[in-house]
């Protein structure tokens, strides 16, 4: 039978609450064939990830998602059959009221943030009583067996490798983007958030052998570009050149085209969640600038992830990699820790991959909600 599913989405700030939601929102209808109802706080977030988006629309459909304004005087609804409030947002007094009220009783879910930290297992799945009388259920994200997996689209992976096999398909993408790097330039994404530290990294680029051509997504890093070019007010389309490096300000691009530009690059900066896990699922190597929390329980998170994905580099490989990725959030220097992780840049590529395709075994997040409702009826 068809599902109906409301997911409830606070846009905190910057991309990543909207867009895991709207992913989640998407394969549900997509793979699952299931009615969902998408609200969202603030819709100019939205917007910004589905070109094509009203910010003032109350209501509007896309790729078969009803997507919902949700204004902050809430309008009485029917709860779904499943109704995820995500990221631990708080859903509007009347609609608990509702939820407790319907019978059958919706299942009530509350999608956290994705974390490597072992705690995670055992709390993946737990039901906690609220005050209203119901149970909530906390599902967990991650990385291990025993939590909800990752997000990632059936034939994710196959697509890709067709992608990668395929350079006219590259090249068309790269030119659409007006991205034409040199024959034996290397590509690199930047998705970071600021960092005091970034200039050294550019300044070892800008000296390399070899070319580099950053690409490099508007956003919050790009003030740091600025002040490292000496030039002020870049936008997309940007492109300036200094000794090797040739940096690229690209304007921000629907998330499945955001995959295509990960897939042409051979190392990847990026952010937050959703873009951490689409960098995985690029076979890629990565830097995570984990999005910073106020009593640094970041350190924690960082640290567990580099844990896990470490197992199977060399030790040198793992120590130079784990250097790089605590200086760039710490915001220090990074040519010593960058010129040392260079000499590994074989050894991580692959590693990049086996970690993709051992992921990818297990199943991802929202086959694992389906079948948490199914069996939880
Ligand atoms: O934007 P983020 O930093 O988001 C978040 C939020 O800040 C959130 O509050 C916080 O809790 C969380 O990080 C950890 O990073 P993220 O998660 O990578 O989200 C970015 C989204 O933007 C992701 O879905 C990919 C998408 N994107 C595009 O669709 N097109 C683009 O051009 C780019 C650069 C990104």
């Amino acid at each position: 039978m068809k599902a109906s599913w409301d997911i409830f989405c606070t846009v905190v700030d910057n991309f990543g609450d909207v867009g895991v939601t709207f992913r989640l929102a998407r394969q549900l209808v997509a793979e699952h064939d299931m009615n969902v109802r998408l609200w969202i706080d603030d819709l100019a977030a939205f917007v910004r990830l589905c070109p094509g988006a009203d910010a003032q629309a109350g209501q509007q459909w896309h790729d078969g998602v009803q997507v919902c304004f949700w204004p902050k005087d809430w309008q009485p609804a029917e709860p779904a059959d499943v109704v995820i409030e995500a990221f631990a947002c708080h859903l509007p007094a009347a609609y608990i009221e509702a939820i407790k009220a319907r019978n059958p009783r919706p299942l009530w879910l509350n999608l956290e943030y994705l974390s490597a930290e072992e705690w995670v297992t055992g709390c993946h799945g737990l039901p906690s009583l609220q005050s209203s009388g119901i149970q909530k259920f906390f599902f967990f994200p991650g990385f291990r067996t025993s939590t909800g997996g990752l997000l990632r689209e059936a034939g994710l992976i196959e697509r890709r490798h067709a992608f990668e096999h395929n350079p006219e398909t590259r090249q068309a993408f790269l030119a659409g983007l007006g991205i034409y790097p040199k024959p034996d330039a290397r590509l690199i994404s930047l998705f970071a958030y600021e960092h005091a530290g970034l200039g050294s990294w550019l300044d070892y680029l800008a000296q390399e052998a070899r070319p580099t051509h950053l690409l490099v997504p508007e956003g919050r890093i790009i003030g740091d570009v600025e002040r490292w070019l000496g030039v002020e007010g870049l936008q997309a389309g940007a492109v300036h050149t200094r000794g090797r490096l040739t940096i690229q300000v690209l304007p921000f691009v629907r998330q499945e085209d955001y995959d295509l530009l990960l897939w042409c690059c051979t190392f990847n900066v990026v952010r937050g969640e959703d873009s951490f896990v689409r960098a995985q699922w690029a076979g890629r190597p990565l830097i995570w600038h984990i999005y910073e929390q106020d009593d640094d329980a970041h350190w924690a998170k960082l640290d567990a992830f580099l844990e896990l994905y470490l197992a199977g580099l060399s030790e040198d490989a793992g120590r130079a990699l784990t250097e790089v990725w605590h200086n760039w959030n710490a915001g220090q220097d990074m040519s010593q820790s960058w010129s040392a992780l260079e000499k590994h840049r074989d050894e991580l590529a692959s590693h990049a991959e086996c970690w993709c395709l051992e992921r990818a075994l297990q199943d991802d997040l929202t086959t694992a909600l389906v079948q948490f409702h199914r069996n939880w009826i």
